[in-house]
């Protein structure tokens, strides 16, 4: 039977790879973002390429009102919610805890945190009128050590952790799984959020080292997604071969390659 997906974050990067991934593997896909126009694009793109239906749903995870009217205004045929990816989220700034803007900290606890459990409280009641469903959150190594100058970030990841932790308990008895997937760094847009558009800050995470990319992320989701279903992934650690960790890297391994 068809099933349908919901991933939030998906006009960029890990979402919309993910899009890709389940609408290759023939499920009808609500993508949303902010980025109506290319979310569109994507929309058309997978449409053409793997005769599925996509909706498009613009709107900012950190609205609360906004999330739920447009999960209540949900068409009947898109409503049969299989898959939820909890995955828009973001990174602003690299500093040390006594330097950071307390702007951007508001921005990361609104949409990391706040954002995913206003998408997930307006979307479980459906997975729960239907005993079924599976919700992959995506956390993050900064959910599991914290590093310099990431304190914010790697706290809202850390809450991510927590609560995908409380959600598997809480929905046990639905017959909902959840899964958690901590990736370490994967090359999106990522940095370039994270440091406001310079370019050149932006690559330094990822030099010498060959990162992930969303496609990388996107199979650990899928496979996670494709289990029989009397199986639940708890959760998923996954970093370039070159990451131990949030904070051991070999450097030099493309240099040296
Ligand atoms: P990208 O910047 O490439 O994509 C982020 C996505 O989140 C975009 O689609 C963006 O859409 C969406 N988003 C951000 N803010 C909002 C908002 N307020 N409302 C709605 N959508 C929003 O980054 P990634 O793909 O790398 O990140 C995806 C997730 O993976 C994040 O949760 C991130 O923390 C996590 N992660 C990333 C890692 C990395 O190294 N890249 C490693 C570990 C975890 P739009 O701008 O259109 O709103
Ligand atoms: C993104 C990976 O190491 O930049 O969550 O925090 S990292």
């Amino acid at each position: 039977m068809k099933k349908t997906a919901l991933i939030t974050g998906a006009s960029a990067g890990i979402g919309k790879a993910t899009a890709a991934k389940l609408a290759q593997n023939g499920f009808d896909i609500i993508i949303t973002g902010r980025r109506e126009r290319l979310l569109r694009d994507l929309g058309e793109k997978l449409t053409s390429q793997f005769n599925v239906k996509v909706l498009e749903l613009p709107f900012d995870i950190r609205d609360q009102a906004e999330v739920f009217k447009q999960i209540k205004e949900l068409p009947d045929n898109w409503k049969q919610i299989d898959v939820l990816v909890n995955n828009a989220g973001l990174a602003a700034g690299l500093d040390k805890f006594q330097d950071a803007d307390i702007d951007d900290w508001e921005t990361m606890i609104d949409t990391n945190v706040k954002g995913l459990l206003y998408i997930s409280k307006a979307v479980i009641p459906l997975m729960i009128k239907r005993k079924r469903g599976h919700i992959v959150n995506i956390s993050s190594t900064a959910g599991k050590e914290v590093y310099f100058k990431g304190n914010v970030y790697c706290g809202t990841k850390h809450a991510v952790d927590a609560i995908n932790k409380a959600m598997r308990i809480d929905l046990l008895e639905e017959g909902i799984k959840v899964t958690s997937v901590s990736p370490g760094l994967v090359e999106t847009e990522f940095s370039l959020v994270r440091f406001k558009g310079d370019r050149e800050k932006a690559g330094i995470p990822y030099a010498g080292i060959e990162p992930l990319t969303g496609e990388d992320v996107a199979d650990v989701i899928w496979f996670a997604l494709n289990r029989p279903d009397h199986v639940n992934i708890n959760e998923i650690i996954v970093t370039p071969k070159a990451q131990a960790n949030s904070i051991y890297f070999n450097r030099e391994q493309v240099i040296r390659e």
